[in-house]
């Protein structure tokens, strides 16, 4: 009597997938290189379902049927690879190993070719929800053979949450394409709470308190911002601390850490040559919150307004945020999605962007009721950019007098907004028709000989900036 699937690594995601393993059925082998905690995972759990603990890896392997299907779910990086290297000489051909874990995908493609090469089957799978959707359902998404997901998609699916009955996990592509489009939703969750991040300082500038401030969030998460993110900002806010008696984010440190995932969607994008400057700003604004030194001497040496917003209608103005924040995190959205496409190109994967907002929908940090418009946007037909959509284009039309107002109104009062007017930057370059770079090439042109393109013919064209000022075709 063999097991369904395996876990290595019992730390808290892996126990708790584990445990959602079991909890759907599964006979499930379980394995963590210090044994102790295998035995504190099954001493606390044990009862909810058909654990089967192992304390060497050779006995772990030896339980599961075949193909195998090994979920690793240990630190990133090196204890990845040590955990394949150790598994990879006990498995045989057509098993399939999953890395559930934070990989950049270019680790994934790696370790993908290396074991294929070797006959198995490697799934870099992105998931996401934290420890309670490890438990509970996360969204998962899975890169690798299509052959591998026949045999773990169904196991996959049995675990991820549920939107109306429909998974949230999907084959998204080959070799890195999984932890790809996880990375970006990583990326878009940095947008999002950056997004957040200044509608709160903009809402304390008008003098909000913060119940006030947790009502406001509360009420906008009823209507079409209504997503995990906003609801918990709201119970953040109304948290109050029980040593100061007061608002628990006033007695947080102004510091935001990171682990790197919003910086590999930012390097990634520059390779790529995607334009990503919503994420990339909400990126830099955990960077600049993180540099001490920076900010003290600043703080020291710079003067400007006090942060105080000072408008006639207040209700309106909050609005208006509203409508900031809604149409950024369309654009980040849409940026997002941009990166995946263009990967997809580079990568060769066949990724279907509507399955990605689908999956999305439940389970993982950006749910949000927005992704719904976008899939079916997606589904309606073939997008270059999700902001070209229509009922998107339209809602994006319908906020950007607010949007314009609270940028114009909090660059006055010296809120710092770099996220909403990143992508409103981002919104007026896309439907521009003509953009500033025609002078930058022409600066090309002058100072390196670069060349530029003319609008009336075809070719390259050079002027003697330095001599005689004559324009020339170059062969
Ligand atoms: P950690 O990231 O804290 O890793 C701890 C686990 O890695 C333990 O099982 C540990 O074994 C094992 N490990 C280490 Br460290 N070095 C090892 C090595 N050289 N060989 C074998 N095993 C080794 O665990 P986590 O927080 O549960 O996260 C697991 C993965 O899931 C990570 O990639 C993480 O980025 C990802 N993830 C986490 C979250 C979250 O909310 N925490 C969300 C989404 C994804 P030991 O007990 O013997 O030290």
């Amino acid at each position: 009597d063999l097991a369904n699937v395996g876990v290595v690594g019992m730390a808290v995601m892996g126990s708790n997938l584990a445990r959602n393993l079991a909890h759907k059925g599964h006979s499930v082998a379980v394995f963590n290189r210090t044994a102790s905690r295998t035995d504190a995972m099954i001493a606390e759990h044990g009862t909810e379902g058909d654990f089967r603990p192992a304390h060497e890896l050779a006995d772990f392997v030896a339980s599961l049927e075949r193909p195998r299907r090994i979920i690793i779910m240990v630190k990133a990086g090196a204890p990845t690879d040590a955990t394949i290297d150790a598994l990879v000489p006990l498995l045989e051909e057509g098993d399939i190993v999953v890395d559930g874990g934070n990989a950049f995908f270019e680790d994934t493609r790696r370790r993908e070719e290396k074991l294929r090469g070797l006959g198995l089957h490697f799934v870099g799978a992105g998931i996401s929800g934290g420890e309670v959707g490890a438990l509970e359902g996360p969204s998962i998404m899975p890169g690798g053979s299509r052959e591998s997901y026949e045999a773990l998609g169904p196991i996959l699916e049995s675990i991820s949450a549920k939107v109306d009955g429909e998974p949230c996990c999907t084959y998204i592509g080959t070799d890195g394409a999984g932890h790809f489009v996880k990375m970006i939703h990583n990326g878009i969750e940095y947008a999002d709470m950056q997004f957040i991040g200044e509608a709160f300082e903009l809402l304390k500038g008008l003098g909000l308190s913060y119940p006030e401030m947790a009502d406001v969030f509360a009420t906008w998460n009823t209507g079409d911002l209504d997503s995990y993110l906003i609801e918990i900002t709201s119970e953040v806010l109304r948290k109050v601390d029980a040593a100061t008696g007061r608002p628990l984010v006033e007695v947080i440190v102004d510091a935001a850490g990171m682990k790197g995932t919003g910086t590999w969607t930012i390097q990634s994008a520059l390779n790529l040559g995607t334009p990503v400057n919503a994420i990339a700003e909400a990126v830099f604004a955990r960077a600049i919150s993180s540099s001490p030194a920076l900010r003290a001497s600043a703080q020291k040496a710079l003067t400007g307004p006090d942060g105080k917003v000072d408008v006639a209608d207040r209700d309106a103005f909050i609005e208006q945020i509203r409508e900031a924040l809604w149409a950024s995190k369309v654009v980040a959205y849409a940026q997002g999605l941009d990166e995946i496409r263009m990967a997809a190109e580079q990568y060769g994967w066949d990724i279907n962007v509507g399955e990605v907002a689908k999956i999305w929908r439940a389970g993982c940090i950006i749910r949000a009721r927005l992704l719904e418009r976008i899939r079916s946007e997606y589904a309606a037909g073939n997008l270059v950019t999700l902001i070209e959509a229509p009922s998107i284009a339209s809602g994006l039309a319908d906020a950007q007098d607010g949007w314009r107002e609270v940028v114009a109104t909090a660059v006055r009062a010296g809120v710092p907004v770099p996220g909403f007017s990143a992508a409103l930057a981002h919104y007026d370059q896309a439907r521009a028709p003509r953009l500033n770079a025609a002078l930058t090439q022409g600066l090309r042109d002058y100072f390196g000989a670069h060349t530029y393109r003319r609008i009336d013919r075809e070719g390259a064209f050079h002027t003697n900036w330095s001599t005689d000022g004559a324009e020339i075709q170059e062969s």
